[in-house]
């Protein structure tokens, strides 16, 4: 037991169990519907299903009804892959254990695009990927077709994932090379069965480097031409393309400004040679400059400038925090802030900030907060899942990212349990109503047991540990104090001579005698004013500011008196502790749970729990030992004594290699 198994554990029916129940399908039947029915011929113990694909269904988009009529199960979609999700689903509810009788159920997905981001190189390494070396093998591509790639996409339609991001979005410009595009299209032939389609991450300096032009000027017609042809040389080859991601002028990538012009010049130029095609193009707005002005406010002042100049192809996909995948951020102030300008979410499953593949942090709460913030863009209840799904502002087509974390390793993810994020991501994807709960319950009773002797302590478990990780790694809206080179334990004192100031962690939390924390208010850098109201008063006011935002607004002093009558400091503390205590919690539920788990699967979950838990004191101690200097206050004696010296702790240098 590896876990490559993920979530779909269905067994194969033995023929009594097949016999005299039939898959029906309407003849012809497209290359996914014969996937529908094949994954249904092979593993469906209910009664005769039939799927049928009803024209005058179009409102369903690529969902589906599921309906219980007398003596058998109907699945009805308007588009091929709605039967594909809709088998998927009547095969989950099997896997779950649930009662069929009567169902009668619609289900349409909140967005039209729903990808997945690969950060991976065409080396073969992987950027911010910690379940080993990419799962595309591009050296033996387009000959050997590794079988994990059908298995790929199949776990992903199996959760209604419909697209993927195969390169780096900081691109190598050879990816549109033509003997790497004959790798490409030999991975949208096997995705396609699984109704997924293929983006590329591009370079914006291709036209310069690969194809021989001049400079890469968006609004040099040379240019212009080069992208076009391109653009028709991928479409023949693969019709069904998806479109670009770009990431440009941000953190040394070539772009548009390289020529003084606009994003906009440059993602237009983008989306006229993509428009025939109906292609995408995804504009990432991840911009940020070692300038004077506080970083978490540059992409609202790059952006909310060209709202409106985009054409209707261009999606603006924007990271839900500010900063950069904190493990807790407010949301980004640009949600909103364009009213005429189609912008989507970008999430990180992979977890770059959240202890890689060792740490137990189930995503499902981080991603939840985060879509049903209320931005007051369009008044009260415009939350980001509201903004982007189609709801408060029209789009061409809708959309919503996350960077993904699976490669090569048997179990994908690296960690167990950092499947259930890219679960998780699926089902938000799809149904962005769903509780965090609901996706745990589901995931662990299909990935495990549906015995709830286990999915309940295992669900709270899970449910608890996002704020865990909070607690032990940045608590109180503490952020970015990682250590410079790897994003995965804590360097507070972090000041690298010479390095960039917004890449080190004292430009965050600003620790002096006075007190800790960014000041964003008015008195600061009033980020705060990027906000529409009521939200720039309430992040503005130290008294109304929430706590877990603190000291991402504030620069607070220690003996600040919280709402729980601690100073700012011995709360520090307290939250520090209790990250502690929650893993250590943690292990004992896994250890209480050993007779539900085999045997493989629950070593490897119980040792990188203890890496967790040795983690958790590390950080604690680090930031304790470290802001104490500045606080020059006690740590408060009802809680565990740090176990390290400080200046031990700063001489710990991991050896991993990733720029930051
Ligand atoms: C940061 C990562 C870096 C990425 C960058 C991005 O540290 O590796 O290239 O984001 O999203 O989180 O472009």
């Amino acid at each position: 037991e590896d876990g490559s198994l993920l979530w779909l554990r269905y067994d194969p029916v033995t023929a009594a169990q097949a016999a005299g129940r039939h898959i029906i399908v309407a003849k012809p039947m497209g290359a996914i519907v014969q996937v529908a029915k094949t994954e249904l011929d092979t593993y469906w113990r209910g009664p005769t299903v039939d799927l049928v694909l009803d024209k005058k269904m179009k409102h369903l988009n690529e969902g589906y009804q599921l309906k219980w009529k007398k003596d058998h199960l109907q699945v009805v979609a308007y588009k091929d892959r709605g039967l594909l999700y809709g088998a998927y689903h009547l095969l989950r509810l099997q896997q779950e254990g649930r009662d069929l009788q009567g169902i009668d159920l619609t289900e349409i997905p909140d967005y039209d695009v729903r990808i997945l981001n690969h950060w991976d190189n065409l080396d073969g390494t992987v950027e911010r990927g910690y379940a080993g070396r990419s799962l595309w093998k591009w050296d033996e591509l387009p000959t050997a077709i590794s079988p994990r790639y059908a298995a790929y996409a199949r776990s992903n339609a199996s959760i209604g994932i419909n697209a993927v991001v195969l390169n780096n979005v900081n691109a190598s410009p050879d990816i549109l090379r033509p003997d790497y595009l004959l790798k490409v299209k030999a991975l949208a032939d096997v995705f396609r069965l699984y109704g997924i389609q293929v983006y590329l991450s591009i370079n914006f300096s291709s036209p310069k480097v690969i194809g021989g032009v001049h400079d890469s000027d968006p609004l040099n017609p040379e240019v212009r031409a080069w992208w076009k042809a391109k653009v028709r040389e991928i479409y023949k080859s693969i019709p069904d393309f998806g479109g670009f991601l770009v990431k440009a002028n941000s953190e040394g990538q070539p772009g548009p400004q390289d020529y003084n012009r606009t994003h906009a010049d440059g993602a237009n130029m983008l989306a006229d040679a993509l428009a025939p095609y109906n292609g995408l193009v995804m504009w990432r707005a991840f911009v940020y400059n070692p300038t004077n002005e506080d970083r978490a406010k540059q992409a609202y002042l790059e952006f909310v400038p060209l709202d409106g100049a985009f054409r209707d192809n261009v999606i603006i996909q924007i990271k839900n925090g500010p900063i950069d995948f904190q493990p807790r951020e407010p949301f980004t102030p640009l949600f909103g802030a364009m009213k005429e300008t189609t912008q989507m979410i970008e999430f990180q499953i992979t977890q770059e900030y959240l202890g890689f593949s060792n740490h137990l942090v189930y995503l499902a709460p981080l991603f939840k907060e985060t879509l049903d913030s209320d931005t007051y863009a369009s008044g009260k209840g415009s939350t980001i899942a509201k903004l982007t799904d189609g709801t408060l502002r029209t789009a061409k087509r809708t959309a919503i990212a996350a960077v993904a974390n699976i490669g090569e390793d048997s179990n994908w993810t690296g960690h167990n349990f950092a499947q259930a994020n890219w679960y998780a991501f699926g089902r938000l994807a799809w149904n962005h109503s769903l509780t965090s709960d609901q996706i745990a319950s589901e995931w662990i009773r299909s990935t495990f047991t549906p015995h709830e002797e286990f999915v309940q302590p295992i669900k709270q478990m899970m449910l608890e540990s996002r704020e865990a990780a909070v607690n032990y790694m940045m608590p109180l809206g503490l952020h970015h104090i990682f250590a410079f080179d790897h994003h995965y334990g804590p360097e507070p004192w972090g000041d690298r001579q010479g390095g960039r100031p917004d890449w080190m962690p004292w430009y965050y939390h600003n620790a002096n005698s006075a007190g800790l924390g960014f000041d964003r208010s008015a008195t600061g850098s009033n980020a705060v004013s990027q906000y529409f109201a009521p939200l720039d008063r309430i992040y503005g006011d130290l008294e109304t500011c929430p706590e877990n935002f603190l000291l991402w607004f504030h620069h607070v002093p220690w003996s600040y008196q919280m709402k729980n009558g601690r100073s700012m400091w011995a709360e520090l503390c307290y939250k520090y502790d209790e990250g502690v205590q929650q893993v250590r919690a943690f292990q004992q539920i896994w250890d209480k749970l050993e007779s539900h788990v085999d045997s493989q699967r629950f070593a490897d979950v119980q040792s990188k729990l203890k890496i967790q838990a040795k983690d958790a004191v590390w950080w604690k101690d680090a930031c304790l030992l470290y802001f104490q200097t500045f606080s020059e206050q006690p740590i408060p004696y009802a809680i565990e004594r740090p176990i390290h010296e400080l200046e031990d702790l700063k001489k710990i240098k991991l050896k991993l290699k990733h720029h930051n």
